[in-house]
């Protein structure tokens, strides 16, 4: 397979890059020019804003499968940023989505990575959330991934193209930016064995349940949905078991020797958590045989490894 993944300098950008390297694919990536792109694989400059620039590179590498990645993908920033955030996520995606439709080569596959968000406000009762759910976006970001997908399912029914969709839950691992919960809780943890900040953690609300894979376990599932899912199908990507954030903040804590007092903060706490929000992840294990594998206090033993060694927890007893 020839795999060309479009945003491969992102978080998830990295770990997709090694698994499809490993699968034995031949492998291109693009990055912003102000980027660059860590994983060994063919590297390429590309802003998805340039249409023609992406026509080129279809043209140049000529691949089985397009991954896009490339995204505003920050909920914050989209309320400060929406204009910006609807021309990459939208206006940027139609562009990949035209240039595929225009390239020589009719038979490639795009899987376009959509969000669990999408939802958005969901009804009561309605977890496990099939992908037949409607969706009620809740902010700016899921608004415009909403968006995304319904445009690519007009390709693949105008145009018949070979497209594939995913609504990704929330995934974490190490390496990930430290405004999502378990990275957040990891790199506090390790700023404190450090002597860095006072023993005391700063947590939101403890009680929403959330549900988390492995970003190592999604890579795996967006191979597969490559490989075997169904053209024209949406496919919620995640456990399909929510737990509550007070369960990842004892287990973060467990892995500690360090003393560590929790503190509620205000700043922390959104009016509008939704209680529970779960997927029903039968479709993907019934097309493609996928499930997550691997546990949550791995993800979280992992990601609280990655922080210790970025800030150079070395000595401590441990033993990381
Ligand atoms: O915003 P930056 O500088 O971090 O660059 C991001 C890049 N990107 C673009 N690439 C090409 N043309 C653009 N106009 C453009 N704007 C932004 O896409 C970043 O390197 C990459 C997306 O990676 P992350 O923000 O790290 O997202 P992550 O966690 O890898 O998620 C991958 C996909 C995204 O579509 C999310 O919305 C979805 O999974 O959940």
């Amino acid at each position: 397979m020839k795999a060309l993944i479009i945003g491969g300098a992102g978080f998830v950008g990295a770990y997709l890059i090694r698994e499809l390297a490993l699968a034995g694919a031949e492998v291109h990536a693009t990055c912003l020019p102000s980027e660059r792109i860590t994983e060994s694989c063919t590297s390429h400059t590309l802003d998805i804003m340039n249409a023609e620039d992406i026509s080129a590179l279809l043209e140049e590498v000529s691949p089985d499968v397009i991954f896009h990645l490339a995204a505003q993908s920050s909920v914050a920033v989209s309320w400060k940023k929406p204009q910006l955030t609807a021309n990459i996520n939208v206006i940027g995606s139609i562009n990949v989505l035209e240039a595929a439709r225009a390239a020589e080569k009719k038979d490639m596959r795009i899987v376009i990575i959509g969000t669990g968000e999408e939802y958005g406000f969901i009804r009561q009762g309605a977890c496990p959330l099939s992908e037949d759910e409607p969706l009620d976006p809740g902010n700016i970001y899921a608004a415009t991934k909403a968006c995304q997908e319904m445009i690519s399912r007009i390709y693949f029914r105008a145009y018949k193209m070979d497209i594939v969709m995913v609504r990704a839950f929330n995934h974490s691992g190490p390496g990930q930016s430290d405004i999502f919960v378990i990275s957040d809780f990891c790199r506090q943890i390790a700023e404190i064995e450090k002597g860095m900040r006072q023993p005391e953690m700063n947590v939101g609300n403890l009680t929403a349940m959330r549900d988390f894979t492995d970003v190592r376990d999604v890579v795996r599932a967006y191979r597969l949905l490559a490989e075997k899912g169904v053209s024209g199908r949406v496919y919620n990507v995640g456990r399909g078991r929510a737990v509550e954030i007070q369960h990842i903040l004892d287990t973060a804590l467990s892995l500690s020797d360090a003393e560590i007092t929790v503190k509620q903060d205000p700043a922390r706490m959104r009016a509008s958590d939704i209680p529970i929000i779960e997927p029903d992840v039968s479709l993907i294990r019934e097309d493609t045989g996928w499930s997550a594998a691997i546990t949550m206090e791995q993800t979280i033993s992992d990601t609280l490894g990655w922080w210790r060694k970025k800030l150079g927890n070395y000595g401590t007893s441990l033993g990381v």
